[in-house]
């Protein structure tokens, strides 16, 4: 299936693996470029040289290209733009903010720059500021999110720019991705599904979480804040919400999340830790591998572009 994208990528199949905080690290990464799409390293709030290290292990597993997600919010953003551009990473995405301080060193050194926005009037401005594509990403998806769905986000964004649009949010399947392309995206990007990928490095409490969950079993924390969030409800959502409509500070709220999502992956803590997740993750039923994920997602896909 050639698309824009998988032609300035160079790339088999038009899919993308969300940059996820913890989760996407180097095997997962090098594991879905391996299989032929795009995997991504999400930088999230990692310390630059740690980004580096994550580089270089991912470039020891593939010959593929592979991304890295710059997140905006994080306050090492500046040097993980510039380790980017250091160890030759093609393709760079963003989240949680505006890149464009970022996008003139980038574009010369070659890097091709895909912002994720959650907004037409972003997509727009983006576009402006020189991106190679956008990823426009609806309120299903997990871990902070805007509020348009993708449904109607992704033909406003398309009907908006000329760049080609990745979808993002709700798509966990073959289904999903034919559904994204009859909107006029050029590829999808998927996070939850590569959860529960074997070659996901996330704790098995927090994969079986994932495939167990039920299509409105996720709530979004931190809508008070400025920053919502979508994860799986638990102990810590319940705590949270709580303190939220209660009118807690800043600080409080940031005390109970501090080191959550570290919990959840690595340790395993699915009741205090954060889960982030979408609401696809109903659909999410077993581990697979990336390949096998991969190969059925799109001869799914296929069979339906075809009808
Ligand atoms: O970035 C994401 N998803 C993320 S980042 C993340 S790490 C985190 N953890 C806890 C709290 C906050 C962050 C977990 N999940 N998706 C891409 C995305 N970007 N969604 C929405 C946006 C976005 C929002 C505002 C993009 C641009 C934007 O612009 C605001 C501005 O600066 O005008």
């Amino acid at each position: 299936m050639e698309t824009r994208i998988t032609k300035l990528l160079g790339i088999q199949y038009p899919i993308f693996q969300g940059g996820m905080a913890w989760v996407a690290e180097h095997q997962l990464a090098a594991a879905v470029s391996n299989a032929g799409g795009l995997g991504i390293i999400g930088a999230a709030s990692a310390p630059a040289e740690i980004v580096r290290e994550e580089i270089r292990k991912a470039k020891a597993l593939t010959n593929k290209p592979f991304g890295v997600n710059v997140m905006l919010m994080n306050p090492n953003a500046e040097e993980v733009a510039k380790v980017v551009i250091e160890e030759g990473v093609k393709v760079v995405t963003t989240g949680a903010g505006n890149p464009a301080k970022f996008m003139d060193a980038w574009k010369e050194a070659g890097v091709k720059v895909i912002p994720v926005v959650a907004s037409v009037a972003m997509a727009k401005l983006m576009e402006r500021a020189g991106a190679d594509a956008v990823v426009a990403e609806g309120t299903e998806s997990g871990g902070h999110i805007g509020s348009a769905t993708t449904m109607t986000l992704v033909p406003q964004v398309v009907d908006t720019v000329q760049i080609p649009v990745i979808a993002a949010g709700g798509i966990g399947d073959g289904r999903g991705v034919a559904a994204a392309m009859m909107l006029g995206a050029e590829a999808v990007q998927m996070g939850t599904r590569f959860i529960v990928a074997k070659e996901s490095i996330v704790h098995a409490n927090y994969k079986e979480k994932v495939i167990k969950a039920k299509d409105i079993d996720s709530v979004i924390t931190g809508t008070s804040t400025g920053h919502p969030v979508r994860q799986i409800r638990n102990q810590m959502t319940k705590e949270y919400l709580r303190l939220e409509k209660e009118g807690a500070s800043l600080e409080e709220l940031e005390y109970l999340t501090l080191g959550a999502l570290r919990k959840a992956v690595i340790e395993g803590d699915v009741v205090n830790g954060t889960l982030m997740a979408g609401q696809i993750a109903g659909l999410v039923a077993k581990e697979q591998t990336c390949q096998e994920m991969i190969e059925e997602i799109m001869a799914q896909a296929k069979v339906l572009l075809n009808k």
